[in-house]
Parts: C-alpha cells; structure tokens; sequence
C-alpha cells in the first residue's frame, strides 16, 4: 500500500532552495508520520535544473518524486496534477508547501497533528502567534486586505485565506472535484478552502510565521494578485449556498463528525489551534 501522507511542492527555478528543503523536511517528517509519507516535487520544467536536482536527491532519499511538467503552467495547475498524483497512488492526506522556505518544515508536525482532527488545516499568518518576517508595510497590507477581502466577499470565517501552506483530507480533495479548481496563484488558494468550506468540512486555523523567501526569487506578480480581485468575485456567484445540502458531507443524522454540512446560526467551521511549537 502506499503511504497515506503526501507533501506535495511545487517548484519553478528553485535550484538554490529545493536540496535543502527536502532535507529539511525529511529530517522532519523521518519516524514521525504514521504510516508512512512520500514528497512530491512538481516542477514545471525549470531552466535552472531544479527538477534534475530533485532527481538526485530523490535516489538519495528514498522518500522523494519529481513530476515533471513540460513548461511554467501556474501554480494552481500545478498543484492539482500534484493533488491527482497523490491520490492516483492512494494518499489519504495531502499537504502543500512552497519550496523557498517561507513555509517552514519544522511546522509539519504541527500542522498534521492538528489534521488529525480536522479536514483542512491552514497554515495562517493571521492568528494569535502566527505573523510574518521581512515584508515590506505594501506586502503586508496587500497580503491582509487580500484575505479580508476574500473572507467578507465569501462568507468564510478564515483569517488566511491566501497562504499556500496547508493539509487536505482526501475525501475533501475528492468532494470538491480537482476539475472544478481553475485559479492559479493567490485565487487557487482561496478557491480550494473555499469550496471546502462551503462542502461542510471542517476547517482550522494553526499558527505559523512565514519567512520572506532569502534565495532564489519570487513568481508572483500584480497580475496573479489581481487575478485573485476577479476570481474572488467570480466565486462568489459559484460557490454552494451555505444553506444546501453539501455533496460531500455524511448525512444529517451522522453526529459532529468533520464533512457534517452546518446549518444557519451553528459553530463555525473554522478554528484555531493555539501554538503549541
Ligand atoms: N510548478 C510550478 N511551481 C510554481 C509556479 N509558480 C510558482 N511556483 C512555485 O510555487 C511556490 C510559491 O511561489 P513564490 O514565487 O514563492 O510565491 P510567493 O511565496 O507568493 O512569493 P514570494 O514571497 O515573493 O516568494 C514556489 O515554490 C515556486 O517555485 C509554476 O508556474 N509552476
Ligand atoms: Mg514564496
């Protein structure tokens, strides 16, 4: 059988960071997973050789697999052939990580105990003992004002809604329908937690400081940002009526279990976990 946890990191021209990190997220993850794990690399046929150099780390390890993507294609696209590799060989939970460090390996623990008991877990900047390092004050209000903005216009109680630094159950992945995700960037993000939000399953927040990234450089863009300003618009007219029955959430009668859609007036799905490393 296969393991059940998969790490899934995108990469386009992370020569200068992918080594390192799949060290360090080996030396994490080593004996600490049930179960086992297995780290997907999807790389998008980086000029810098970052997808070679996984390679060999790869044979190294043992743990590690590299996707290889013909050309740049987005993040969002690039996450979901990750996602469908994963479940292809029966992962049952799938995590995503940036490979330039800003998402620290040492909160992997953290983050998969906490999904234990949850059915999504993100990692957020925006609750008490969470924040960032090194951003610029227009990063800082940019990213913010991104996640208020999404959180108001969607009627999701999550306080960050853009990180890219999160664990998925399966049966979430496999009730919101990989096919029906068409954001790339920050908007991919936020759909993803989103929809899964308004499917019924339950989703917490868990502290973490996200680092600016200190080598290689950046592929965001003030394009994919305000792509996220219309995506956003465009999703609240598609997203599930809270109110509805959710396709992928166990009948009524079925207790307090995660995947029970909510109705009106009823806990929100969201909470956070205190910081506990
Ligand atoms: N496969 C693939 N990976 C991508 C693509 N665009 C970005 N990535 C990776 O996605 C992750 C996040 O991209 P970043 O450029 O770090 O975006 P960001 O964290 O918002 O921006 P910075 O804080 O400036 O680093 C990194 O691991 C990138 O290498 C893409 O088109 N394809
Ligand atoms: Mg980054």
């Amino acid at each position: 059988m296969s393991e059940p946890t998969w790490i899934v990191i995108p990469t386009y021209n992370e020569r200068e960071n992918i080594e390192r990190l799949l060290r360090a997220v080996d030396a994490q993850l080593a004996g600490a997973v049930p179960g086992g794990y297995r780290v997907l690399v999807v790389d998008d046929g980086s000029p810098d050789g970052t997808g070679a150099l996984a390679e060999r780390v790869a044979v190294e390890l043992g743990t590690v697999e590299v996707l290889h993507r013909r050309s740049k294609d987005g993040l969002g696209r690039a996450y979901v052939a990750g996602f469908r590799r994963a479940l292809d060989a029966g992962a049952q939970m799938v995590v995503e990580m940036d490979a330039d460090f800003s998402h620290d390996p040492a909160h992997l623990p953290r983050l998969l105990a906490a999904a234990r008991t949850a059915d999504v877990v993100l990692g957020s900047r925006y609750v008490r003992g969470g924040g960032v390092e090194n951003w610029s004050l227009t990063r800082r209000l940019l990213s913010r004002g991104g996640s208020l903005y999404a959180r108001h216009m969607l009627g999701v109680p999550v306080r960050d809604l853009t990180g890219g630094f999160k664990c998925i159950r399966r049966r979430v992945l496999e009730s919101i329908g990989l096919d029906s995700i068409g954001a790339d960037g920050y908007a991919f993000q936020i759909e993803l937690t989103a929809l899964a939000f308004r499917a019924g399953f339950t989703v917490v927040e868990v502290p973490i400081v996200f680092a600016d990234r200190t080598a290689g450089t950046s592929k965001m863009s003030g394009r994919i940002a305000l792509e996220a300003v219309w995506l956003v618009a465009a999703l609240r007219r598609r997203l599930p009526d809270p109110a509805a029955p959710a396709p992928g959430a166990a009948p009524p009668d079925a207790g307090p279990s995660p995947g029970r859609p909510r109705a009106a007036g009823e806990q929100p799905a969201a909470g956070t976990l205190p910081d506990r490393g």
